[in-house]
């Protein structure tokens, strides 16, 4: 926050504004006084897209008939109005959050609409959206309501970034974050670097600006990590408190899901149905199944936003971490990318990991899908206790498939994290 505004000096530009979780925020898209301050010109391309959050259910194995309390963002219609919105969504939030893919220097106009809580109407809590890791020239678009904003049930803000530095990132409300975070308002947010569309060393599609082509890739796919501790999530549905030093986590999710659910399709296969909450196609849309042709590069952008470190394995095949944070592992001419058996992740880290796709191998065990015959290679926890759901005999939690098919059937992928049926 710079030190004056226009005149204003910071505490009277703060009152003008209001700060934290009691203010009502009005700026429409792009506009307003908030807009009119801070926002540059505009330069590049502009991507505008809207994201509600609200409350709603998710099930995990074990508790298919007791759903999950959750928080939430939903991908909505940056046209729709706030009230078309809340009869929509309300109640019917999904996690993860939506996968968001942009361009390196694009203008991106991200418009947040709380929606309020369907099960807690006594909990006025407001919510943010924290691009983590971006390079914010300034408090206001960056999500943290103690020195910024945050959005208040029934209002909207219009976010703005243009990110400069290409890589893996994640974003996640910021109010009552420990809660709100565990709660499922959780995503990753990637940015393509400006190089991707030339041809260099026979890719079209790069994890940085390498200039040599060695972070090229075919296929990407992002993969969210996460824990889940029921006791939060309970006590939040029931009006308990909980201590977050007693963090105990029962499941181990990628993508919003415990294995076996991370290997089905994208959209409303986790359609949960039970006798209290009817059927609610919304809850946890993003599939973590990573679909390959032999040969074929893939990129795993990987993120943590769980409260645990976390040691990533994919047996039989040698993954090459290229990037960490957002930031191409290279010094200069140095080249610091390893190839490694175990990828280490901490929470709020993001790395960017590159593998190539065996050779069918008939002598191996073959499985068959809808897709057809194809060699199964597992993408999972180190720690077997993170293989379990909620204690029960395996193989569970923090784990999905690679699987490389025969004859290499697969069409190009359009967008991140495709699967195909
Ligand atoms: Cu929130």
């Amino acid at each position: 926050m710079p030190e004056r505004l226009s005149g204003m000096d910071r505490r009277g530009f703060l009152r003008s504004v209001g700060i934290g979780a009691t203010v009502a925020v009005g700026a429409g898209a792009g506009g307003g006084v908030l807009g009119g301050l801070l926002m540059p010109p505009a330069a590049g391309a502009t991507t505008t897209l809207a994201l509600a959050a609200t409350d709603g259910y998710v099930t995990v194995p074990g508790r298919e008939d007791d759903p999950l309390y959750i928080f939430g963002f939903d991908k909505v219609d940056p046209n729709a109005s706030v009230s078309s919105l809340i009869s929509t969504y309300k109640g019917h939030a999904q996690t993860s959050a939506p996968h968001l893919d942009f361009l390196q220097n694009d203008d991106i106009k991200i418009t947040l609409t709380n929606l309020g809580l369907v099960q807690r109407p006594d909990l006025t809590d407001s919510h943010t959206i924290h691009w983590h890791g971006f390079d914010i020239p300034s408090p206001l678009n960056d999500g943290v309501p103690e020195v910024s904003v945050a959005v208040p049930i029934g209002r909207q803000l219009t976010y703005f970034y243009r990110p400069h530095r290409e890589g893996t990132y994640m974003y996640h409300c910021h109010f009552e974050d420990v809660e709100h975070v565990h709660m499922g308002m959780t995503g990753i947010v990637f940015v393509r670097p400006t190089q991707d569309g030339s041809s260099i060393g026979g890719f079209t599609s790069f994890a940085y600006n390498d200039g040599d082509g060695t972070t090229g890739y075919n296929r990407h796919f992002a993969l969210l990590l996460n824990e889940v501790w029921a006791h939060f999530h309970d006590g939040d549905r029931d009006i308990q408190e909980s201590i977050p030093t007693n963090y105990d986590p029962q499941w181990f999710i990628i993508n919003g899901r415990c294995y076996p659910d991370t290997v089905l399709p994208n959209g409303d296969s986790m359609t949960t149905t039970n006798t209290t909450l009817g059927t609610d196609d919304h809850s946890q849309p993003n599939s973590s199944l990573i679909q390959l042709n032999p040969g074929e590069r893939a990129l795993l952008r990987i993120a943590n936003l769980g409260y645990q470190q976390h040691a990533m394995q994919l047996p039989g095949i040698t993954m090459k971490v290229v990037g960490q944070d957002a930031s191409l592992l290279r010094n200069g001419s140095t080249d610091l990318s390893y190839e490694t058996n175990t990828v280490y992740i901490g929470p709020g880290e993001a790395r960017d990991v590159l593998f190539t796709a065996p050779a069918f191998n008939p002598s191996l065990q073959v499985q068959t899908d809808s897709v057809g015959p194809h060699n199964v290679y597992y993408f999972k926890n180190r720690d077997w206790r993170r293989l379990s759901n909620d204690g029960q005999p395996g193989p569970g939690g923090m784990m999905t498939e690679v699987r490389v098919y025969q004859g290499g059937p697969l069409p190009a992928q359009t967008v991140v994290s495709q699967t195909y049926t």
